[in-house]
């Protein structure tokens, strides 16, 4: 077995001074801590408890003709491969040194598929989900169900169940990926397993937990509740854009106008424990109030544009662009599209922050809750 040598063997304490209790003695008294790995708390306090979230997360924006952009090259340029396994360019937030984390807790990434290309099947503990932007005739195989990619649809793949993705048509497909998979690392919980073959067989009915647990309302009498994830693997378009349709007649969030959180029908909660998913209407003309949350949040644009005013920087927003709102900056969103309404999308690590006892939110109080714009963010 192998042994660990401590950097200081043996000599815990300096030899004995004169000066016991004097400046002297302090400055020995702190290194003999440093090299005994000990870190008093009276010096750190203030920053390791600090009296209200400093995030380094960055509020940020990636436009989408840049984003397109690069997929499309990296479509180009670079196969699909064992190892790699995706296609996927991650959100890499400026504040996050360089990680490839679009905040603390979330991987967000475009993933492109080439026409008749398959990602290989694999599975991992990372808990994920997808937002299809462009998907004519690909598929995803969650666990021998497979799934068509139509634009708007969501589709889950639930924690350590095989899947791969494919097409069987000659255009791409394009989607957002959203994972857990900062957080799944700092928790030091990442299992990952390549699948034997390249796709899984098709085991079920195309589409077969839609047709099983679609309605939502029901559940075949012989099954259990599904509590861990949503047993629904795609929430398709045309449901979710009646759901929005239909909670516009009757309500709305004066934050967030109409926006709905995709849930698991078994228990009302997100469709992930990790995380949740968000779809989200502002009707034309509005301009919602602001307030902050704990936790940290990704955006896509589906449809429209406007600007996401983020701690007083307006955020210029248009079709298929992303960006951030991290923990604890105000927010409030802004349809610009004359009479057109506006479709955003979105991932917030909020299931954890309540799971945890650590979720907080407020409301802006000042100027009928519309923040002064002191800045407007510029887009690389
Ligand atoms: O499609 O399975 O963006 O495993 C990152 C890891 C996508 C995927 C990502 C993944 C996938
Ligand atoms: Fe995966």
């Amino acid at each position: 077995m192998d042994t660990i040598e401590p950097e200081v063997k043996a000599e815990v304490r300096e030899e004995i001074s004169p000066d016991l209790t004097g400046p002297e003695a302090v400055a020995r008294l702190n290194r003999d801590m440093q090299r005994n790995s000990l870190t008093p708390l009276w010096q750190i306090e203030t920053n390791l408890m600090s009296r209200q979230p400093r995030t380094q997360t960055l509020p940020w924006l990636w436009k989408w003709s840049t984003l397109y952009d690069i997929a499309e090259r990296a479509g180009a340029l670079v196969p699909i491969e064992r190892g790699g396994d995706r296609r996927a360019i991650a959100l890499s937030n400026p504040g996050l040194e360089g990680r490839p984390f679009a905040t603390p807790t979330l991987w967000t990434a475009v993933q492109w598929l080439n026409g008749h290309e398959v990602a290989p099947a694999h599975r991992h503990t990372a808990q994920a989900i997808r937002f299809i932007i462009e998907g004519n005739g690909s598929w995803s195989t969650v666990e021998g169900d497979r799934v068509f990619l139509e634009r708007g649809d969501l589709v889950l793949t639930p924690p350590w169940l095989w899947h791969d993705h494919g097409s069987k048509s000659d255009e791409r497909a394009i989607w957002l990926d959203g994972l857990d998979i900062p957080l799944n690392n700092y928790l030091d919980a990442s299992f990952f397993e390549p699948y034997k073959g390249e796709a899984q067989a098709v085991t079920q009915a195309l589409n077969g937990t839609v047709l099983k647990y679609g309605v939502g309302q029901m559940r075949p009498a012989w099954e259990k509740r599904s509590v861990e994830y949503s047993p629904i693997f795609t929430y398709k378009w045309t449901d979710t854009e009646r759901a929005l349709d239909n909670l516009a007649q009757v309500a709305s969030s004066p934050y967030d106008d109409i926006a709905l959180e995709y849930t698991n029908p078994h228990t009302g909660g997100p469709v992930m424990p990790a995380f949740s998913a968000w779809i989200q209407m502002l009707r034309p003309g509005i301009h919602t109030q602001a307030h902050r949350q704990v936790g940290s949040s990704v955006y896509h644009v589906f449809e429209g544009s406007g600007e996401t005013i983020i701690n007083g920087v307006s955020f210029r927003w248009e079709k298929g662009d992303f960006f951030v709102v991290p923990s604890w900056a105000w927010h409030e969103h802004h349809n610009l599209g004359g009479n057109e309404r506006a479709i955003l999308f979105s991932l917030h690590d909020t299931p954890l922050l309540l799971a945890l006892n650590k979720y907080r939110e407020e409301s802006y109080q000042l100027n009928n809750g519309h923040q002064e714009i002191t800045g407007t963010f510029q887009p690389v």
